[in-house]
């Protein structure tokens, strides 16, 4: 048997400090991350709220089991160990252990169950009534908004007020794809032939977007399909309603109105929509209306300057592989009239 007296003193105290150190580097890397732009640590809406709260328990119960089970593996691997004069023995059938050992677990399942189903009831319960709705579309490999009530259709970029209930609508018009902006919602997939819903509540209005991506391997650009949401005040969201819904800004000066002539040319208006512009209706793309009042451009790939324009024009599948839209052998000048015409798209 084991040694006794200060021997398992020594073994438990030496156990417990090594554990200790082990569970305080893995606490500062968890710290390190936790303020990361898509952690889950930092929840901004209703529904992120509820999914976090349990997230919390599970977490700490389980950091709890953890340096339980480590001091206690160490320690007796350290107390029973063979040595001269003791001899390894098995004991069997102790039944108060036994009882702990069955009872703790199944406490520890109903902590974590019964906030589970609650916070699974709260975040599947209809959404409220008033709530914005949003319908969104997973392509290959961008992400479609239309909003029915204010007549909207943008790209990659999703803007909502503060405050307000934002129920949204999930399609595919080809692959599964699924939604997912960790510090609001998520994730829930989107299926071709099928709707998914879910719906948040924003909590923080601010200029920085909130990054968001598709969660579901949807094919070679999985990981450039992102997107981004603003939660905007009221006062701007209504002037972003605005502003979207007004046709594109008429050329004024030359090379913008040679860029719109070049954008015909070049076949753009086939996948394109520019409302405004009666030729160019296409649905292939996103709607580029208003592209350059977006931040980035390629499902949050390249940010949205000249410089990102350039590439991203210049061969589309080399920024993203198997990308939708070819690369059309656009000439230098030609990308530059493009360029100034994407640009003025404001
Ligand atoms: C065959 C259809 C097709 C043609 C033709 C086409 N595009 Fe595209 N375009 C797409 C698709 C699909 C995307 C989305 C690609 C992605 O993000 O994966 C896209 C994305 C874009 C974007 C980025 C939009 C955003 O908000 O992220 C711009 C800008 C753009 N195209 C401009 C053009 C211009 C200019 C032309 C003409 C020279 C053109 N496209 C021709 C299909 C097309
Ligand atoms: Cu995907």
């Amino acid at each position: 048997m084991g040694r006794s007296g200060p021997g398992r003193i020594i073994a438990i105290a030496f156990s417990s400090v090594v554990v200790g150190v082990i569970s305080w580097l893995c606490y500062l890397a968890f710290v390190d991350s936790a303020d990361t732009p898509q952690s889950t640590w930092r929840p901004m809406s209703d529904n992120t709220h509820n999914i976090h709260t349990v997230y919390e328990i599970v977490f700490w119960l389980a950091a709890i089991v953890f340096v339980f089970i480590l001091i206690l593996t160490l320690a007796f691997t350290l107390m029973f160990r063979e040595k001269e004069g003791t001899t390894a023995q098995q004991f069997h059938g102790n039944s108060k252990l036994e009882a702990v050992l069955l009872a703790v677990p199944v406490l520890i399942v109903v902590a974590m169950m019964v906030p589970s189903f609650k916070a699974i009831a709260q975040n599947t319960a209809d959404p409220p009534e008033g709530a914005l709705e949003v319908i969104a579309i997973g392509h290959q490999w961008w992400f479609e908004f239309q909003y029915p009530e204010l007549g909207v259709t943008t790209a990659n970029e999703l803007h909502v007020p503060v405050g307000r209930a934002v129920s949204v609508k999930l399609k595919s018009a080809d692959v599964i794809h699924s939604f997912w902006v960790p510090q609001l919602v998520g994730k829930v997939d989107m299926m071709p032939g099928h709707e998914n819903h879910l719906w948040f509540t924003p909590d923080t209005a601010r200029d920085d977007a909130y990054l968001a991506q598709c969660a579901e391997f949807c094919g070679a650009s999985h990981a450039n399909m992102r997107f981004r949401v603003f939660v905007d005040t009221e006062v701007k969201f209504d002037a972003w309603t605005k502003a979207t819904l007004a046709d594109a800004a008429k050329p004024a000066t030359d090379i913008v109105k040679a860029g719109e002539q070049q954008f015909t040319l070049s076949g753009c208006v086939g996948c394109h929509t520019v409302q405004g512009n009666a030729i160019a209706v296409g649905k292939l793309g996103p709607n580029l209306t208003h592209v350059g009042s977006r931040t980035t451009i390629a499902s949050g790939v390249l940010a949205n300057t000249p410089d990102g324009l350039h590439k991203w024009l210049s061969n589309p599948p080399a920024v993203k592989p198997g990308s939708k839209m070819p690369n059309l052998g656009l000439s230098e000048d030609q990308i530059q009239k493009l360029t100034a015409y994407l640009g003025s798209l404001k």
